[in-house]
């Protein structure tokens, strides 16, 4: 498979630490200026950061359905746990790592300037291939990024001290985590690692800004990185995990109790009622006029119908955990859920639902 992406992409990482833990064969490319603009808008509607064109020419994107077609395709060792409870918080915190740590990272890649001046250039010059000086492309990449992901995604100089905090607790809550066993769940990866890994990879930990506090704070989780970069499961996927899931894992869950699913919920009732921004308050700080998002309302919807569709027994100690950790509440309180996107459920060969575009 060809993969259309970048060597400084979020979800062109995570994708890529799931195709090497399973060795799947794989190319990756620049996704440059043509397909962008030109060729993935009339295939899939619009275009984002992976896509990927499969060996019989069908194209798919979002790693979240991509990585579980793969699955189905390639399941030993599998990347889901078998517990049901342990799956269920493992996609979880996927979706945390996808769509809660996304504002940080871009936060830290593009506000400030050491960053900003390394990632423009690199991203330029990888993907866009125009006649123009360099000097040039870089700052229309820059201005760009930051008008659609750092101010237009709700950072200003107020929720700014929230967005910084949000990263470090992350760190201060998997350091000692990942000081005591190699992935969240035991002894291999899971699909948690595979999510949290698209931040805390081509961003946090490459982006000198954030890539400084990771080695300074949380040097376990800087560890992480490369052990998960270097994962393979013909070498590591007969480890066990865990059993169930285990207390140090309690506050993150606490935390996307309190950030990640509230955002969620506040998104999906704003598309219920059709507006195209909407302001949300997490920890006492307001977010305002962030794009309703599609994709997050079939995410919410994802997460809801796994504990949804849990059996009594399992049902109930899940009920027991996340009712404690706060998350049960946002992941309920909305109960329309139509997000349109993936209509049919041909995920991951559906339309693209991107959440801005340019
Ligand atoms: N839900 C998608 C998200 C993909 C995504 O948002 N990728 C980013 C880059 S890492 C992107 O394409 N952003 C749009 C842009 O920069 O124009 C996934 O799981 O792959």
């Amino acid at each position: 498979m060809i993969v259309y992406g970048s060597e400084y992409s979020y979800f062109t990482g995570k994708f890529e630490a799931y195709l090497r833990y399973k060795e799947i064969p794989y190319v990756r490319r620049p996704l440059g200026l043509t397909l962008y603009a030109w060729r993935l808008p009339r295939l899939l509607g619009a275009a984002q950061l992976p896509t990927v064109q499969l060996p019989d020419g069908r194209w798919m994107t979002d790693t979240t359905p991509m990585i579980a077609w793969l699955e189905d395709r390639h399941p030993e060792p599998p990347i889901l746990p078998s517990d049901p409870l342990q799956r269920l918080v493992a996609l979880l915190i996927e979706d945390f790592g996808d769509e809660w740590l996304w504002r940080p990272a871009m936060h830290y890649r593009w506000s400030f300037a050491e960053d900003r001046r390394l990632l423009s250039g690199r991203l330029s010059r990888e993907l866009v291939r125009a006649p123009l000086p360099l000097a040039l492309r870089r700052r229309w990449f820059a201005r760009r990024q930051r008008r659609l992901f750092v101010t237009g995604d709700g950072v200003d100089a107020r929720t700014r001290p929230h967005v910084e905090a949000a990263y470090r607790r992350v760190l201060d809550i998997l350091d000692p985590v990942f000081a005591e066993r190699p992935f969240l769940f035991g002894e291999r990866p899971t699909i948690a690692d595979i999510g949290l890994f698209g931040p805390m990879f081509r961003h946090f930990a490459l982006d000198p800004t954030p890539a400084r506090l990771m080695r300074n704070r949380a040097p376990s989780v800087f560890e992480w990185v490369a052990r998960m970069w270097n994962a393979r499961a013909v070498r590591i996927g007969g480890r066990p995990l865990a059993e169930g899931v285990p207390a140090d894992l309690e506050p993150l869950l606490a935390e996307a109790g309190e950030t990640h699913l509230p955002m969620l919920a506040a998104n999906a009732l704003a598309h219920a009622s059709g507006r195209a921004h909407h302001d949300f308050t997490v920890q006492g700080v307001t977010y305002r006029s962030v794009p309703t998002s599609r994709y997050r309302v079939w995410a919410l919807a994802r997460l809801r119908d796994a504990y949804l569709g849990l059996g009594a027994a399992d049902a109930a100690a899940a009920a027991e955990l996340l009712g404690r950790a706060g998350c049960l509440d946002p992941l309920l309180s909305v109960d329309e859920l139509d997000s349109g996107h993936d209509a049919e459920g041909s995920a991951p060969f559906s339309r693209v639902s991107r959440m801005v575009r340019d």
